[in-house]
């Protein structure tokens, strides 16, 4: 049993660092540069804060497989707090993504690709091919059969059954075209149509895990060659979200998830929930040997916060996460306050991925929480809202 180090000791066992302007794709980074000078900047990216936004995901991936230097300026999104009033002078809809292409704004994602493709060729394939096109009125028709079986909660007889099928016939369409060619993307190479297909894709295989107790990477074997393929990727690395985040991030931005409350459900659910997040289909790639460094680097910069936010008092908060981050990097157990149970929880349920840190920094973080937790006592955090995020209000996180 192991007394709590302290926030010196702590920071003396990280040296995790990246360069976020020339390295790997990271949502941290205000500039990418790939080596170029600055001055060659063109684009800028508007995205959201919160490193969420499905469509803000494709443009940013786009950019980051063309290595296009750009600047990124963050917004928040409605659901988390309020919207900066010079992004509405920008863009009075609030909506995102928007890209400056030399002075000019343009917005709906689709169009931003076609502009970028103008400027700087196509990933591959260009946005209007045909075999391109077929492939985005596909994601489209996945898409909508994901909201028919996710958004509405079934009520009649057989309903759920039948939305499910719905849903896995598209998955069937989907599945064929991803076997058209011999490489696990949709075309022969990877390409534009991948970055379109990816951010729902994702949100797909989380939400349906958790609510609908469905794996659309471990039941579909040309979709999971897809994922691990993308997992290949750093560029996907850097951008991927975990089951968590898109389960508690979705219900706002999509009007309400509904389970199924099927025993499959109900187990995924607690696992995404409380652990183990190691068992999780959501990540493949090896777990990279600075996950711990990196989540105790990203708590460090952020301590004052984080505790500040806790509804817990402040320095019972403040022991609790040291011994927490102590259990992680020691792998000895360090006996938290009374009465951290629910705050370490509350943390827990917070962690947002890739906003926060990366997805295997968040799983051992989450599990050193959760067995520091476990040893205080069983009380749950604040529940999670689901009407709006605003628990996770940019503001308290010293964000302009
Ligand atoms: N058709 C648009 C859709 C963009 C969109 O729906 N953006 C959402 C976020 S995913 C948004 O900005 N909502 C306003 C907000 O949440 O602040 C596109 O392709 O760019």
């Amino acid at each position: 049993m192991s007394e709590p180090l302290s926030w010196q000791e702590l920071a003396k066992l990280t040296d995790w660092q990246i360069d976020r302007v020339n390295g790997n794709t990271n949502s941290q980074a205000n500039l990418r540069l790939f080596g170029h000078d600055e001055s060659e900047v063109r684009v800028t990216l508007y995205r959201d804060r919160h490193a969420w936004c499905p469509y803000c995901q494709k443009i940013w991936l786009w950019l980051e497989e063309k290595h296009i230097p750009y600047r990124i300026k963050k917004v928040t999104m409605f659901c988390y707090g309020v919207k900066e009033q010079w992004y509405k002078q920008i863009v009075p809809s609030g909506m995102l993504p928007a890209l400056k292409l030399d002075g000019q704004i343009i917005t709906e994602s689709d169009d931003i690709l076609i502009a970028l493709e103008q400027a700087f060729g196509t990933l591959q394939y260009g946005m209007n091919e045909p075999q391109v096109l077929t492939l985005r009125k596909l994601e489209r028709l996945l898409f909508r059969a994901w909201c028919g079986w996710l958004c509405y909660p079934a009520m009649m007889p057989g309903a759920d059954k039948r939305n499910r099928e719905q849903f896995t016939t598209v998955v069937k369409i989907v599945e064929d075209a991803l076997v058209q060619t011999d490489s696990p993307y949709f075309l022969d190479e990877f390409s534009t149509v991948d970055t379109i297909f990816t951010p729902y894709v994702e949100r797909m295989n989380a939400s349906l895990y958790y609510y609908k107790g469905y794996s659309l990477r471990e039941e579909n074997p040309r979709f999971s060659a897809w994922f691990d393929a993308m997992e290949t990727r750093p560029t996907y690395r850097g951008t991927q979200s975990d089951f968590h985040t898109h389960a508690h991030d979705l219900p706002p931005q999509m009007g309400g998830c509904w389970s199924n409350k099927t025993k499959e459900a109900k187990t995924n659910q607690t696992l995404v929930d409380q652990g183990d997040w190691f068992q999780l289909p959501d990540v493949k790639y090896t777990e990279p040997e600075t996950s711990k460094a990196e989540a105790l680097q990203r708590v460090l910069k952020h301590r004052d916060n984080i505790i500040k936010v806790n509804p817990a008092e402040n320095n019972l908060v403040d022991e609790a996460l040291r011994c927490a981050l102590t259990t992680m990097m020691s792998d000895e157990v360090c006996t938290s306050p009374k009465g951290s149970d629910a705050a370490l929880r509350y943390l827990r349920d917070r962690i947002s991925v890739p906003r926060d840190m990366s997805i295997y920094a968040a799983k051992r973080l989450k599990t050193a929480l959760e067995k520091t937790a476990s040893l205080a006592g069983t009380k749950q955090g604040e529940p999670i809202p689901t009407k709006h995020r605003r628990d996770q209000d940019p503001l308290n996180f010293g964000e302009k």
